[in-house]
């Protein structure tokens, strides 16, 4: 197959380092010419990375998969009503004795994200933090979603200013992306009825960025968003870093069907997103963000081996060890729950590209001309060993789960 011929201009364009449009962007995602702009995304990447390629040393924690919005997030296999089946909070002790696992791991930051808990109050994640910061001084710590923010200032009755400043005080270093879903109010109302709305979302991350927090920025696509809906999302991420200069990364968040509502309304139960679309999604982020400075793989989405090739095709940053994933794998992931140390290195390395180990405001922490493999990476068990292991949610309609409205569109010529 020859070139496409859409993509001509765009190749122009980014030769000469110049924005690209919002019809150059849905150009891009309706294009079947991944090759081009995986070359095209590699090009832009390589002029702002060179061969380096950052990685996290890090570790997930979940402290509670209790969310109130768990029966509107369609999307979502990790939420429970806080009586339902493999509803768990855990206590400040159960945190801190489960982030010790980082003794013993190379670790540089934790990476927390929870529920939309009824009772958890903003005092039990700025004791966490606390509690953390004085356990793990060197470990940063990158928390709450705009969403779990938001909610903290309903329930506390404060500002989502306050809510920030009192956990920047408590010792968080920035803030993760995840909530941003898909900004459109159509997809939104299929897919994340009741959730903060986009202009909701990006108001948190505005007014994180004027605090001096930093923050990442995500897409979940491969669900019924339209291609016009995914330009229109990174089109809105890209004003808001034209204001702010505070996104530090893009995370495209590939969907995953299993055990919720949506996959199986869409009968799409077992069948995530392929490496094609996941591919694409790196570099036509790659090349929309011009001015986000990288672009992340979250290899327990797309898979190791994506990811890896994905580092050709403008991504310039591998999601790091992880230790325990509960997200993904509760909407059936098959991928490993972590990698060592040592194999996001020699993932990095098979690319032939050169591995930077970064903190969360991507400072270098080390290099690796003098790399011995071997070294440090091994994984205790957690804490609390077994207990940990997923017990997915029973099919939606076992539950007698709500009905979903009508879905707004099917994902329209990804390939
Ligand atoms: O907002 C939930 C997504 C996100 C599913 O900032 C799902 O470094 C796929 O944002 N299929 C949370 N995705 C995770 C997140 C994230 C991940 C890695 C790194 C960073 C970072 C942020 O997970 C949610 C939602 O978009 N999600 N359910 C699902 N079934």
């Amino acid at each position: 197959m020859s070139g496409d011929p859409a993509l001509a201009p765009i190749a122009a364009k980014v030769e000469r380092g110049e924005r690209l449009s919002r019809d150059d962007a849905l150009a891009l995602f309706q294009s079947h010419d991944l090759l081009t702009i995986g070359r095209l995304a590699d090009q832009a990447n390589r002029r702002r990375n060179g061969d380096r390629v950052f990685f996290a040393a890090n570790q997930h924690i979940n402290p509670t998969n209790v969310c109130v919005l768990r029966n509107t997030c369609v999307f979502c296999s990790f939420a429970r009503m806080p009586q339902e089946d493999g509803a768990y909070t855990r206590s400040l002790e159960d945190v801190f004795a489960e982030a010790d696992a980082a003794r013993d791991n190379p670790t540089r930051e934790f990476h927390i994200v929870g529920g939309l808990h009824p009772k958890l109050r903003l005092a039990y994640y700025v004791d966490m933090f606390r509690g953390l910061k004085q356990r793990h001084p060197d470990v940063q710590i990158k928390a709450l979603t705009a969403v779990e923010v938001a909610h903290l200032a309903r329930i506390e009755r404060l500002s989502v200013r306050e809510v920030l400043a009192a956990m920047k005080e408590a010792g968080v270093t920035t803030l993760p992306g995840g909530g941003a879903e898909v900004f459109s109010p159509a997809a939104r109302v299929t897919i994340a009825d009741r959730k903060l709305s986009g202009e909701e979302w990006l108001a948190v991350h505005r007014e994180a960025h004027r605090l001096g927090l930093p923050s990442n920025c995500t897409m979940l696509y491969g669900h019924v968003e339209t291609m016009a809906d995914r330009v229109d999302h990174l089109l809105a991420l890209r004003a808001l870093q034209d204001e702010t200069g505070g996104f530090l990364t893009y995370i495209p968040l590939a969907y995953h069907p299993d055990h919720n509502e949506l996959g199986e309304a869409l009968g799409r139960t077992g069948t995530a997103t392929s490496g094609f679309d996941d591919l694409k999604n790196i570099a036509v982020g790659r090349l929309v963000l011009d001015n986000i400075p990288h672009v992340k793989t979250h290899w327990p989405m797309v898979t190791p081996f994506i990811s890896q090739v994905a580092l050709t095709f403008g991504c310039d940053d591998l999601e790091g060890t992880v230790v325990f994933e509960r997200v993904y794998h509760e909407a059936g992931a098959g991928t490993p729950m972590w990698l060592s140390y040592d194999q996001i290195v020699g993932l990095i390395r098979g690319a032939g590209k050169e591995p930077v180990e970064r903190d969360s405001l991507y400072q270098i922490v080390r290099t690796f001309e003098d790399w011995v493999p071997g070294q440090a990476s091994a994984r205790p068990e957690g804490p609390e060993g077994p207990t940990f292991a997923i017990a997915h949610r029973p099919q939606a309609q076992a539950r007698g789960g709500r009905k979903l409205p009508v879905l707004s569109g099917a994902v329209d010529g990804a390939e």
